[in-house]
Formats: structure tokens, sequence, C-alpha cells
């Protein structure tokens, strides 16, 4: 008998590429689909205004022009508020808008053409009437008393509020030798996936749609359109084709996607639409925009006793899932630290600005980023290092789940392990000496060592009995193998690693196995993929189901074989069970899905979420007199548990690491006084492509969880979460003997620059507070 290696834990190379490096993928606006109409949205030039007139007569005369709609020709319901109980639900975004609209893209109508493109010049000349009302484009702007209000009959701008900032501790820094206090932005940003927002969507006679849209979770994409467009989810099918990334921002259905299916049943044919990349930086939901207030106190020798976090989160003008950010950045508050005291409070206002959703993190970023900030706050107050001073308020490590004060349950950990690894990857002692070495020379570059430390939770769910999902795998009679997943990826690799899963329990090779997913007539129920979830419950799922499938065989191969199951060996190398003791009486997976077909759903129901953490150490230098930021070094711990296939985990861990530093030095959504878009396009919206980043330094760290039989964690957002602190604390730490204390992310080099000037005039006039960047609130406080 051979036997079975086990291809778990190998660095397999991913089975999708040979695909997408060749013949390419099909993206939903790849797809054919004859006889269909074009949908081109109007969309608001104006950030909030009344809607007086709609004319859309001169965009009908135009060549090609089929129909056009406006708000009211459509008979749907509006787009809810998620989480209605917690968030006010009169905040709910009109298909097109009605009367008024509160954001620059805004979809205002729709017009219908034969071609595509004739769709842009008609919609040029629709006619739109604004009579302007007041912009409000600032979170705290949204959220003072004298602010004009988005919905007037809410009579605030306020979509939700998390704890209740009354019942702040007054005591809580009380017997603290220092407090600093600042408040800092954790700004706007685009997710900005490679493929834009697309639809295509057909009904059949018996009034069933068919919707081929780009999404995370085909099932979650369903009843989203299916709320949206008034009728039973059983009158859906959603099919999910090749996804060019999301990041978040595919969840569920927008607007736009639910007016396109109408339009398809309105004038009887298959209508679709993809969006302009203007569109999408301007139309898709942005993510983080949190303005945070840290209050961070402790002993002159180190030790953190308290810990404040107030949020203000922009919601944009429609709360989406982005209001409800901060209950995950709250729940994260204190990250991996033991502070004795701690709290968070949070409000989410809306503004005129395009809604904000989750993006790669969604919610606990922004909490590292705030606790991240407020440690190296805190060390440079009291003079000591950084490293230092997160190694002493650190959790010891666990292994029995801990729980915090804001009902966090972490599963394990060994927190002060992953920073000692990090530090000595970087080398952190010889990066100090060289630091020092350029200071003393005072270098024009000076270099800068940032450190951050992170917990997260991952596969999170409100499920009944633990977070769940489904898997289906069937053996074919040629000894092939399908399995059916609720999960949906978009670039994590799903199709390899499910397979791999599989053909670690039933010996079929992974070329002879075909993972499907995305498309609700043969995979009704699913959560899709969000929250880096889907190993540790998709993932299991599929190794379930394999198990369960052997369970399954092993009768039948007893009764086809006459004797007792307990005598059956099943022998992954030939995928077939054989008598023990006679290896010549055998029968194959494949012989019996012959007989009858031979498959399994099983549903995994995982314990709870699970805590994956690190540590992140950026090197950067920094020009003094351009302000210019090179990032030389990212090495970091990432630890997810058992890591199933290392090449795919680190390619997340790589992806991640690029988007979490992009955010510290390079990218942000800009609205101007107005709330027009001024990041409209790529030549005004950068990211960080791959040639302007260093190889990142993997290093290793394995600590399984129990609640999953695979060990495993979520690696899908820890680069963004431990890397976009860790490189701003870099880039202030190579300023830090200038007097820079606090350089808002993006540290563009401006903003560098002016942190260096205000420096400078502070150490001229003497009393003043040190380095404290231009447009800094007022109120930030060292004692
Ligand atoms: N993996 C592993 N061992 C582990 C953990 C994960 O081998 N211990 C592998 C998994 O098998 C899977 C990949 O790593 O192939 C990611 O798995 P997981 O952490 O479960 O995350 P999800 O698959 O649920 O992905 C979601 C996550 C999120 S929330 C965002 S946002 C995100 C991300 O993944 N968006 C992405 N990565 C992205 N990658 C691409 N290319 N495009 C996006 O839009």
């Amino acid at each position: 008998m051979i036997e079975q290696v086990s291809i778990l834990g190998t660095r397999v190379l991913r089975t999708e590429d040979p695909r997408f490096l060749t013949t390419g993928g099909i993206y939903t606006d790849d797809l054919r689909l004859p006889g269909a109409c074009h949908v081109h949205f109007v969309r608001s030039t104006v950030a909030h205004a009344r809607i007086t007139s709609v004319d859309v007569s001169a965009a009908l005369a135009e060549p090609g022009v089929i129909a056009a709609f406006t708000g009211a020709d459509l008979d749907l319901p509006e787009l809810a508020p998620p989480m209605s109980g917690m968030i006010n639900a009169q905040m709910s975004q009109p298909l097109l808008a009605r009367d008024v609209v509160r954001y620059v893209g805004e979809p205002v109508a729709a017009v219908v053409t034969e071609g595509r493109y004739q769709g842009e010049d008609a919609a040029d000349l629709v006619d739109v009437d604004f009579e302007l009302l007041p912009a409000v484009v600032e979170a705290a702007q949204a959220d003072a008393p004298e602010s004009a209000v988005l919905f007037p009959a809410v009579g605030s701008n306020v979509a939700a509020t998390f704890g209740d900032p009354a019942a702040l501790q007054d005591d809580l820094f009380e017997g603290c030798e220092v407090v600093v206090s600042r408040t800092i932005v954790n700004q706007r940003v685009a997710p900005a996936p490679m493929e834009t927002r697309a639809a295509a969507a057909t009904w059949d006679a018996d009034g069933r749609l068919t919707a081929w849209i780009p999404n995370q979770g085909a099932q979650g994409t369903r009843s989203a359109l299916a709320g949206m467009l008034g009728i039973d989810q059983a009158a859906v099918r959603i099919i999910t084709p090749d996804v060019g990334g999301a990041f978040g921002a595919k969840f569920g259905a927008d607007p736009e996607h639910a007016v396109v299916c109408w339009v398809a049943r309105r004038l009887g044919r298959p209508a679709r639409w993809a969006e302009t990349r203007t569109e999408n930086l301007t139309g898709m939901t942005h993510g983080r925009a949190q303005r945070q207030r840290v209050t961070i106190g402790g002993r002159r020798d180190g030790t953190v006793t308290a810990y404040r976090l107030e949020i203000l989160q922009d919601s944009g003008a429609y709360p989406r899932f982005g209001a409800f950010l901060p209950a995950l950045t709250i729940l994260m508050a204190p990250g991996p630290y033991a502070f004795a005291r701690a709290e968070a409070v949070a409000k989410s206002v809306v503004t005129n600005t395009a809604p904000v959703g989750a993006y790669r993190g969604a919610g606990r970023p922004e909490a590292t980023a705030a606790v991240e900030r407020a440690i190296d706050l805190f060390a440079a107050e009291i003079g000591r290092d950084p490293a230092e001073v997160r190694a002493v308020n650190l959790l010891p490590a666990f292994t029995v789940p801990h729980t915090t004060a804001f009902g966090a349950v972490y599963d394990s950990g060994d927190y002060p392990a992953a920073l000692a690894k990090a530090l000595d990857a970087a080398g952190y002692a010889d990066l100090r000496e060289e630091q020092a070495k350029r200071r003393a020379a005072r270098d024009a570059i000076q270099l800068g060592i940032g450190l951050s430390c992170y917990v997260e939770i991952t596969g999170p769910g409100a499920e009944e009995g633990g977070p769940r999902e489904n898997a289906t795998v069937e053996v074919h009679p040629d000894g092939s193998a399908t399995i059916l997943t609720g999960t949906s990826p978009h670039g994590q690799g799903h199709a390899t690693v499910w397979a791999m899963l599989a053909s670690d329990e039933l010996g079929i090779p992974l070329d002879k196995i075909t993972v499907k997913w995305g498309d609700t007539d043969l995979i009704p129920e699913g959560g899709g993929t969000g929250g880096s979830r889907s190993l540790q419950q998709g993932g299991a799922a599929v190794q379930q189901a394999s198990r369960e499938l052997i369970d399954v065989a092993r009768e039948r191969a007893a009764s086809s074989l006459e004797v007792s199951a307990a005598d059956l060996v099943f022998d992954p190398g030939s995928s077939a069970f054989a008598v023990a003791g006679d290896p010549d009486a055998s029968v194959s997976l494949a012989r019996l899905a012959e007989r009858e077909r031979l498959f399994v759903r099983a549903v995994f129901r995982a314990q709870g979420a699970t805590f994956p953490f690190g540590a992140h150490v950026a090197v950067v230098e920094v020009d003094t007199e351009t302000g210019k930021v090179v990032l030389r070094r990212v090495v970091t711990i990432d630890d997810a548990g058992t890591v199933i296939n290392p090449l795919l985990a680190e390619g997340q861990r790589h992806g991640g690491i690029a988007q979490g530093a992009a955010q510290a030095f390079l990218e942000e959504v800009i609205y101007d006084a107005d709330g027009q878009p001024l990041t409209a396009t790529f030549a005004d919206y950068p990211f960080l492509s791959a040639a302007e980043v260093p190889s990142f330094e993997l290093a290793d760290s394995q600590t399984p969880t129990s609640y999953n039989p695979l060990g495993a964690k979520g690696i899908g957002e820890a680069g963004t979460i431990g890397s976009t602190p860790a490189v701003q604390n870099a880039i202030i730490d190579a300023l830090s003997q200038l007097g820079v204390r606090h350089i808002d992310m993006p540290a563009s080099p401006q903003r560098v620059w002016q942190a260096l000037r205000a420096a400078a005039a502070a150490e001229d006039e003497p009393g003043d507070a040190p380095g404290d960047a231009p447009g800094d609130a007022p109120g930030d406080a060292h004692r």
C-alpha cells in the first residue's frame, strides 16, 4: 500500500493561473449577451441639491437611444441601510435620486442605448436642474450643531452611535504620570479593484431573473438584489463570472445593479452595464474615513495604564457598511495590549460624499492604526524605545481563549514572540545604529524605523451556533471530483486550496478536481468571501465533506466487497478501499460512483471567529529637503495559524502589505469644500505598483487555532492591518529627532515637508507644542 504524503502545507502552484495567463479570464463585461441594450448612468455633478427637473427629451432624440428613465419612473424599494437596528433606517438611498442628490456621482437617471458608446453622448444631453443646498463634506462639519442636515426628517446627520460619550470615565487617566492626546485621521481611500463594477441581466418568460455581477458572494448579492427589486429570492439567479478584485467593496449589490435588472424587465430584453474608472473612483463605496481621538496614559517606565479611543466615522451620503465599521474598531480597540483601563466610543455621520463601505480589514486596520500611533506618541513623550514600550504592554502568550474588556474572545496568541521575531528578522539593533549614524551626520536622507503589533478578527459571524459554511464534494465514475463551495474567490486562490484539501482526503489528483462557486441555482447557500473567513470555514467544510464522503463510500464498499466496514482500509494512493490483509479485494471511489452517485454536502460550523496576529517592522528613507519617502523594507510576522498553502498565504501578505503601505504615504480620496471629488482618475488617485515597493521579508510563525480542524486563521487582510501604522510610524520616526511627533496619512512629500517646517518653527519659538503638522485639531495636549 502506498503511504499518502499530505500536500497540505506545501507550495502548490495556483491552478487558476494557466488560464489567466493564457486565454485570460472571462469577466462580466466579456460575456456575450445577444440583443442586450446598454445602460448608462447620468450622475449628479453636485454634492447636495434639490432636483427641480430632469429633462431626458434631448437624449431620447439621439441615435441609438431606446429609453431614458428617472427616479420618478422607478417603482422599486430603496436601498435600506444594513443592520437597520443599529443604523438610522430613514437614511436609505433611492436607486435613482428623486428629490435630492447627496453626493457627486449619485445616479440620477439611466439612458438606454443600442450601442455602448452611444450612451455616453446621450447621457450628456440629459438636463438636470439643481437648486443647490449647502454641502457637508467633512465628518466634523456634519457633526457640528449648526450643520446643514442631509435628511431633514431625521433632524441630524447622525447615522449611528456606539457607546455613550457621557459615560466616558472622568477618572480614566487618574494616577498617570504621562498622558498624551491627539486627533489622527484615518483617511478615506478607494478600493479601486482592477475590474470596475458591472452587470448583465436577462429575464425569462416565467419572470425569473438571471444576473451576472462581479461579487464576493452570489447568495448575498441575490438577497440584496431581490430586496431592491422587491421580488422573491427564488426568482433570482446570480452567476459570478471571473472577478478582478473586490477588496470588500463588491459584497451585496449596489443601486446600479438593481437598475440594470429593472431596465431589462421593463424593456423586455437583456441589459448590461460596465462603469468607467471615474465612475468607479467616485461611485463605488470608499473605505476607512475615520477621525480618531486617542488618549493614552501611563507611567514613565513605559507601562500604559489607560487608553481611550473616540471615533467619528464618515459614512458618506447613505449609510452602508461604513456606518457600522466603528463597531469592529471598538471591538479591537486595545489590540494585543494588556491595558488596565480602556474605553472607546463612536459616532457615524452622513456627509455629501460617496457612501463608505467595507475595505480590506474593514474597521480593524483603523483600530490598529489608532493604538499603534498612540503607543508611539506615548513612547516619544517618555523618551523610550517604541519596541520596548510595546514589549512591556503586550498580553503574555496564551492558549486558553482570552476575553477582552470589549467582548472579543482572542482564541490563541503569542504576541511577545511575534514582536521579538519580527525585530530579530529585521535586525532592529543594527537599524537603530544606522539611524544614529545618519542623525549624527545630519544626513539629508534620514532613516525611519516603524513598528506595529496587531491582533485582528477573521471569520466573524452572527449565526446562531457559530459561523458556518457549506461544501459539496462529489466523486465521478471517471475518477474525477467536483467541489461546490459557498465561498467566492476573486484572487485568493480557493480553487487551488479547496482541491488540495479534497485531494488530501480522497487521493484524487489536483488536476482531476474542479471547484465551482458563484451560481445560486447550483449553490443556493453560502457566506461568500470577506472578513478572511474562507479557509477557516469554507475550506474546513471541504475537508469535512471529503471525510464524510469517505465514510459513506466505506459503507458502500463494505457491502460491495461483502466484508465488514471495519475491515476496510482506504488507500489515498489508489483512491480505493482494500480489505485489510487481502490487498487484491479492493474497490475504488470511481467504481463506487459508477453504481450510485457518490457525493456529500457538509455544513461546517466554526467554534467562533479567530484572531490572527503579528508584528511589522517598516524601514523608510525620508528626504528631509523634499519630504519624499522611499519604502526600503517591510519585515513581518503574520501568524494565521496553520498555513495550508504557503505560496498563497504569502501572496496575500505581499498584496496586503503593499495596499496598507500605500495608505500610509500615498492614497487618499479628496473632496474639495463643495464636495467635488478631486481624485476621480488614476492620474489623481495614486496607488503603489510592484515597481515602487521592495520585496517584503516574510518571517514564518504559525500558532494553530483549536476553532477548526485545520488550525487555520485568516490571512487575507493581515497585511493591510499591520503595514499601515508600521510605515506611518517609520516616516515619523525618521523625523522625530527634528521635533516631529505626528504626520497624518497619507504622509505625502508636501505633508512631510510641512511637518518639518512646523517643527523647525516650533523650535525657534519655544513654548509651542512640538511638531504639530498643520491642520491638526486644536486641543492636542501633552502633559
Ligand atoms: N490561506 C492559507 N493558510 C491560512 C490562511 C489562508 O493557505 N492559514 C490561503 C487560503 O487558502 C486562501 C488565501 O490564503 O487561498 C486567503 O484565505 P483567507 O485568509 O481565508 O481569506 P479569504 O479567502 O476569505 O479572502 C478574503 C480577504 C479579504 S476580506 C479581502 S478584502 C481581500 C483579500 O482576501 N481582497 C482581495 N485578498 C484579496 N486578494 C485579491 N487578489 N483580491 C482581493 O479583492
